[in-house]
C-alpha cells in the first residue's frame, strides 16, 4: 500500500482548487434542481472489480513487452489491486482467474483483508492448455470428445468450489470454442454439447450463486464462435434457469453494434448479469474504458440508471482490458474512474423531462436532454468523493509521487519479453 502521508501531501497541493470547483459545480447543478452531495454519495457507492490478470502487462498475438516490477504471483497482483483501490476508492473487489490465481484460499482471504479488498466473480479458463490431460485445441465445453468436455466441466466446478471459500457469488464462463473453417464443425450439435456441459456446471452452483454467460463474436475462432452474440447468450441463460445471466463485454461485438440497445433488451428479459468494461476502435481491442468512445459508455450507463429499481437487477461490474503500452496500475485507475464518471453523468439526466420529450416525439430536445448529462464535467464530484474516503484527488499524480512501481520493481523478479499471448 502507499504511505498515507504521500497521499495527504499530494491532496494538499490541489484541495483548495477542488473546494472552489466543487462549490461552483454545486451552484450550477442546483440551478438544474440537482443536489451535488446526493450525486457525490452515488460516486462514493460506486464500485467496479479489477481483474487480477489486468495488473500484468498485456500483449498481442505478436509480442508482449513486459513492464518494470510486474506482479509475479497472485499476492503481488493483489498488492497492485490494493493500491488501485486505495487511491481511487472505486475498486473494492478483485476478480480471479483460475488456474492462474490458484493459491490457498485462507492465504488469499487474509491478504485481501489487509488490503480492504473482496473477491468478485470467478473466471474459468478452458481457452488454453495448462497441463491437463486433455487439450482444448479443438474446444472445451463443446468439444466432440466427452472426456475433454468432462475435464472442462470439472474445471468450472473447481472454480466454484474455490470461489465459495473466497466469498465470491458468481462464475463467469467464456469459452474460445468455435471453428476456423466452414464445415469444420456442425454448429447445431456443437451448441447442444455446450448447453449440456453448462447444465452440468449449473447443477454445481450453490443456492446464492449465479453463472454468467459471456459472448464473443470472434477470436480465437475466426469463422464461427459457439457463443457468438447476445442472442446465443440469452438462449443459454434462459435454458439453464434463474441463476444464469448474460454478461456483456463491451469489446465482444461486431463494429458499430448498438450495445446500449442490447443492454436494454437483456434488462427487459431479466437476464442482464453484468459487464466487462473496456473500449475498442475496431474489434476486441481491449483498450482502456472510456478512451475511444466515452459517449457509448455513457449511453450504456444511461440504460442502467434508467433501470435502477428493476426487481432482480443486480449487476456485476468488472474491467476487462489488456494494457500493452501503459503501467497497468495507471490504466486500471483511469478506467475505473472513467466508468464511474459515466455512471455519475448518467445519473444527472433529467428523466422526467426526457420521458416527456420522448412522448411528444420531440427528438431534438430528447437528444439534448440526454446529452446534458454527458456534457457535465463531474470531475469535482468524483475527486471530492475520493478525498472524503481517504483516496487521492488525483490518483495518477499521487501514484507517481509515491514511487510504488520502482519499489516493487526492486523486489519482484525481472520478466523477459518474448512470444505472443493476449494476456
Ligand atoms: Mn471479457
Amino acid at each position: 500500500m502507499i504511505n498515507t502521508d504521500v497521499i495527504a501531501k499530494a491532496n494538499a497541493l490541489v484541495s483548495a482548487d477542488l473546494a472552489r470547483d466543487y462549490a461552483a459545480l454545486g451552484e450550477r447543478l442546483a440551478r438544474r434542481g440537482v443536489n451535488i452531495d446526493t450525486v457525490k454519495d452515488r460516486a462514493k457507492a460506486f464500485g467496479v472489480a479489477v481483474p487480477s490478470w489486468g495488473t500484468g502487462t498485456g500483449g498481442t498475438r505478436f509480442a508482449r513487452f513486459p513492464g518494470h516490477g510486474e506482479p509475479a504471483t497472485i499476492f503481488d497482483k493483489l498488492d497492485d489491486c490494493g493500491v488501485i483501490h486505495q487511491l481511487t476508492q472505486a475498486t473494492p473487489t478483485v476478480s480471479l482467474h483460475i488456474p492462474w490465481d490458484k493459491a490457498d484460499p485462507a492465504d488469499l482471504n487474509a491478504k485481501a483483508q489487509t488490503l480492504n479488498l473482496r473477491f468478485d466473480a470467478m473466471n474459468s479458463n478452458t481457452f488454453s492448455d495448462t497441463g491437463d490431460e486433455h487439450s482444448y485445441k479443438f474446444g472445451s465445453l463443446s468439444h466432440t470428445d466427452g472426456a475433454t468436455r468432462a475435464q472442462a466441466i470439472e474445471h468450472n466446478l473447481e472454480c466454484i468450489e474455490i470461489g465459495a471459500q473466497l466469498g465470491s457469488k458468481a462464475l463467469t464462463v467464456w469459452i474460445g470454442d468455435g471453428a476456423n473453417f466452414p464445415g469444420q464443425t456442425h454448429m447445431g450439435r456443437q451448441f447442444e454439447r455446450y448447453l449440456a456441459s453448462m447444465k452440468e456446471i449449473y447443477k454445481g452452483l450453490p443456492e446464492d450463486w449465479r453463472i454468467f454467460s459471456e459472448h464473443k463474436i470472434y477470436e480465437p475462432a475466426f469463422y464461427s464462435t459457439v457463443v457468438q452474440d447476445w442472442g446465443t447468450s440469452l438462449l443459454t441463460a434462459q435454458e439453464l434457469g434463474d441463476k444464469a445471466m448474460c454478461l456483456v463485454d463491451l469489446g465482444h461485438h461486431a463494429p458499430n453494434v448498438n450495445i446500449e440497445m442490447i443492454v436494454s433488451r437483456l434488462i427487459h428479459a431479466g437476464k442482464l448479469g453484468g459487464f466487462h468494461f473496456n473500449d475498442s476502435k475496431y474489434g476486441d481491442d481491449d483498450l482502456d474504458a472510456g478512451t475511444i468512445e466515452p459517449y457509448r459508455l455513457f449511453l450504456v450507463w444511461n440504460e442502467l440508471v434508467d433501470a435502477e429499481g428493476t426487481p432482480g437487477l443486480d449487476l456485476a461490474h468488472m474491467i476487462d482490458q489488456s494494457h500493452n503500452v501503459t503501467d497497468p496500475i495507471e490504466s486500471l485507475m483511469i478506467s475505473a474512474m472513467e466508468i464511474q464518471r459515466a455512471a455519475v453523468q448518467a445519473a444527472l439526466v433529467d428523466r422526467a423531462a426526457l420521458a416527456a420529450y420522448q412522448d411528444d416525439n420531440d427528438a431534438l430536445m430528447a437528444s439534448a436532454t440526454l446529452r446534458a448529462g454527458f456534457r457535465t464535467d463531474v470531475e469535482p464530484i468524483l475527486a471530492m468523493a475520493r478525498l472524503e474516503t481517504s483516496g487521492a484527488i488525483d490518483p495518477i499524480m499521487a501514484y507517481r509521487a509515491s514511487g510504488y512501481r520502482a519499489q516493487v520493481a526492486a523486489k519482484r523478479p525481472v520478466v523477459k519479453g518474448g512470444g505472443g499471448g493476449i494476456v
